[in-house]
């Protein structure tokens, strides 16, 4: 068999390239990382040619006994790192995962309530643009415009006054611990499901680092490749399981258990084959989010995001809520008159990769914003610490203060460098 060099010299070129802008740059987009090579080689691996559809021991085709053992470890260690009592580790992004929740306990037309995207939510907690804001009526809660949290009065008022029939909790832009135990009161109190995307700081919960909403959600869906540094992907887990309340029953006549209808609902009903290769590498990634060395790496992420946080502010940004108890904050540039657009394409032409990102009650639109997102899951990954977030603040500051200046982004590019250096990630292909 003939190597990719040799059959296709243009996508090897371009792999080429990403691994070293990823070498060479400054990552701190809030849901990137960086996966082991393990991770990597079972993404590389024949499994991708095996189709599987189905579940493991109840496949709708021949030749599956090592595509399930697995799919299998996956759900084990999964269960395991989350203390979950099911998992489902074939959808194939959080929004797949949200998809097969949501039909899991609602019909057409029913009432959701999550968190604002201009706030902080995500597309699929109701955005207009997105299915969930197709299929359902959608109500939504933000932040407080004093402190930039999460008014729990608010969202009892809000639950109370629309009864949603689901409350979707969790955000991707929200640097604050989210209370999942006050939520599944206030769904208590107002009769509705719960349900926590904890795609972004997954892995900080993996690390009991902060709170899991396992003991409160009806079921928690997240993606696999944020802080939790596994492939791209999702999954869906199930603290307890109990009978669904839909009705929904076997041929039988058995009134199916939720986690078999969020499994029926992933497979036939939403997705066809499941990727045997993204699979094995979440099994991979679950298994290295087992070890004590992952925890150590999780808090450093922590200490990381605030260090960063707070060198910012000590040169005089506004960062939403005043700080992070996570992996990612967001930094307000509208009393700097920059916009978000313009801040992300300045860092980036100087190395250094964030997105912009609405803030809170934000002016502009989404496409201009007034905010960057920052986030230290990938720098951590490749061992820096606080020391290192002080020159960074350093180089983001550089960039700010004199945008459109070309010199400038020329240094600051040649500094990014010299850091990258001193923290080896990728080797390049011979
Ligand atoms: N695109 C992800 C993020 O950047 O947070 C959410 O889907």
């Amino acid at each position: 068999m003939t190597h990719l060099k040799q059959s296709d010299p243009k996508i090897f070129e371009s792999i080429v390239n990403e691994i070293k802008r990823q070498n060479n740059r400054l990552e701190l987009i809030a849901s990137e990382n960086f996966v082991s090579l393990a991770v990597l080689e079972a993404m590389g691996s024949v499994m991708t040619n095996k189709y599987a559809e189905g579940y493991p021991g109840r496949r709708y085709y021949g030749g599956c006994e090592f595509v399930d053992v697995a799919e299998e470890l996956a759900r084990e260690r999964a269960k395991k790192l989350f203390n979950a009592e099911h998992a489902n580790v074939q959808p194939h992004s959080g929004t797949q995962a949200n998809m097969a929740v949501y039909f899991s306990f609602l019909k057409p037309g029913d009432t959701i309530m999550g968190m604002n995207l201009a706030h902080g939510g995500h597309l699929s907690h109701g955005s207009p643009v997105n299915f969930s804001g197709r299929f359902f009526r959608v109500v939504s809660y933000g932040v407080s415009k004093d402190n930039g949290l999460i008014d729990m009065n608010e969202v009892e008022e809000i639950a109370q006054r629309e009864k949603p029939r689901l409350i979707m909790t969790g955000a991707s832009a929200y640097s604050r611990e989210i209370d999942f135990k006050a939520f599944r009161e206030v769904a208590d109190r107002t009769g509705a499901k719960l349900i926590a995307d904890i795609a972004h700081p997954a892995g900080l919960i993996a690390s009991g680092l902060i709170m899991s909403p396992i003991p409160y959600a009806d079921a928690v869906t997240t993606t696999t490749h944020k802080t939790l540094r596994g492939p791209r992907g999702g999954m869906i887990l199930i603290g307890k399981d109990t009978p669904n309340d839909m009705g929904i029953t076997t041929p039988k006549g058995r009134v199916k258990m939720v986690s078999e209808v969020i499994d029926s609902n992933v497979f036939p009903a939403f997705q066809g084959g499941p990727l045997m290769h993204v699979i094995a590498a979440k099994a991979v990634a679950f298994q290295e989010a087992l070890q004590p060395s992952f925890k150590e790496y999780s808090k450093q992420i922590i200490k990381n995001a605030q260090a960063l946080a707070q060198s910012l502010m000590n040169r005089g940004y506004e960062i939403v809520s005043g700080g992070t108890d996570t992996h990612l904050f967001l930094v307000d540039l509208s009393k700097r008159n920059i916009t978000g657009r313009d801040a992300e394409k300045a860092l980036e032409q100087a190395g250094i990769t964030v997105n912009k990102n609405m803030v809170p009650f934000d002016q502009q639109s989404p496409f201009i914003t007034s905010g960057i997102r920052i986030g230290t899951p990938a720098l951590t990954t490749r061992g820096m610490k606080e020391e290192q977030m002080e020159l960074i603040s350093e180089m983001i500051d550089r960039v700010l203060c004199n945008l459109g200046n070309e010199q400038v982004y020329q240094r600051v590019f040649g500094d990014v460098q010299e850091l990258c250096q001193q923290f080896p990630l990728y080797q390049l292909p011979a």
